[in-house]
């Protein structure tokens, strides 16, 4: 059992960790499939995908609960936004990466912004992404596609004044078959970033391999530390011969961090029938519980279940310490034990989820 100061301490830097932001910046081509790239990344709709072409204006920003927050910014090289006054409108140097995606031709205006975000890549280290998506509209009668990639790429580079530039080909198209997204994901996961804002990247990603979801299992034990002792300092878990009295909503929040961590969504029993698998199957009851033991009642039931362990142990290991302390400690110890139960949970379902994200992909 650590003492009081090193949880302080630990607690403070997580919760450090917990407050930074990682800020993902969608820069490009109307129409492109910003969105559906993003959402195939993440995993689930974070932005409606249209077929209307109407250029947008505004810039839409979304906040996702683990930190990480996706910058939808307009397109620039209309009339109403010249790519300088877009640039300064917009500073879009503020942001830690980019993702630049295109679906045509690219113009001066795009060989301008290759220029700046080539030097925020070497001032500051940002790094950037060139997407082009809709590879399955990639055609011409009298080339391959090898041909036609190569010739895109060789554009960018010229653009970029560079002799050699990464250049990526998605397809965001279910029915013609997901493709390049798993690659580009890896990617900007192991983009040069700090560590705190690369696991930001990770929580909030789809997890497409075991690697990932023990990933993910490593970030969740992380901020349980943060819950097991803001849970603890609060002093609200229950103690001998004290009525319940737990942070039931600080439980709630943990919980449902987890399981957006892992990416389990309401709909998990019925992609998990669908799987049928012999994993899916064993998995069912784990994310029935999963939700049932996530509302009030549930965690009630399950403060008192660990509780009553806890205490059997504390009267023995906490007779050196008295009132508030020997509180924050059984408390700290019973978030932990619950919360660890729950990650574990969690890790298995995710983990019969996988097949089901991974069918479609290449
Ligand atoms: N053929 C093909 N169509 C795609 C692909 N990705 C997206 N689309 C389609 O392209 C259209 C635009 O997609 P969005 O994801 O909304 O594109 P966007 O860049 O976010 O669009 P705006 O936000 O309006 O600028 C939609 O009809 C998508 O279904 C792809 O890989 N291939
Ligand atoms: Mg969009």
């Amino acid at each position: 059992m650590a003492s009081v100061d090193e949880l302080r301490r630990k607690f403070e830097r997580i919760k450090q960790d917990m407050e930074t932001e990682v800020k993902v910046a969608l820069i490009g081509q109307p129409g492109a499939g910003k969105s559906s790239l993003i959402n195939n990344i993440v995993g689930r709709k974070i932005f409606e995908v249209g077929v209307h072409t109407d250029t947008t204006v505004e810039m839409h920003e979304k906040k996702l609960s683990e930190g990480l927050t996706i910058v939808d910014l307009p397109g620039y090289g209309t009339k109403r936004f010249r790519i300088e006054d877009w640039l300064r409108e917009f500073r879009p140097e503020q942001y830690d990466l980019y993702l630049f995606v295109f679906d045509g031709k690219l113009l001066d205006a795009d060989a301008t912004l290759f220029q700046n975000l080539k030097k925020w890549r070497s001032e500051r280290e940002h790094p950037f992404f060139i997407v082009r998506n809709k590879e399955d509209d990639i055609y011409d009668d009298e080339k391959s596609l090898d041909e036609l990639k190569a010739e895109i790429t060789k554009d960018v580079c010229g653009k970029m004044q560079n002799r050699s530039e990464k250049v990526y080909f998605t397809c965001c198209r279910k029915d013609r078959g997901i493709k390049g997204v798993e690659e580009l994901k890896q990617d900007i996961l192991g983009v040069n970033i700090s560590k705190i804002k690369q696991s930001k990247l990770m929580a909030e990603f789809r997890a497409s391999s075991i690697r990932d979801l023990d990933a993910k299992k490593s970030i969740c034990l992380d901020k349980l530390d943060y819950y097991a002792w803001a849970g603890a300092a609060g002093g609200l878990i229950p103690i001998p011969g004290v009525d319940i009295a737990a942070d039931i909503p600080l439980i709630m929040k943990m919980f449902s961090s987890f399981r957006e961590i892992f990416g389990i969504e309401n709909n998990v029993k019925t992609i998990l029938y669908e799987l049928g698998t012999a994993a899916a199957q064993k998995a069912i009851p784990v994310a029935e519980k999963l939700f049932e033991t996530a509302t009030k009642e549930g965690i009630k039931i399950l403060l008192k279940q660990f509780a009553s362990k806890e205490l059997k142990k504390s009267v023995t290991k906490y007779i050196p310490i008295i009132g508030w302390v020997v509180s924050a400690a059984a408390g700290y110890n019973i978030i932990k034990e619950i919360g660890v139960n729950y990650i574990n949970d969690c890790h298995e379902v995710a983990k019969a989820e996988l097949e089901y994200f991974t069918q479609n992909q290449k």
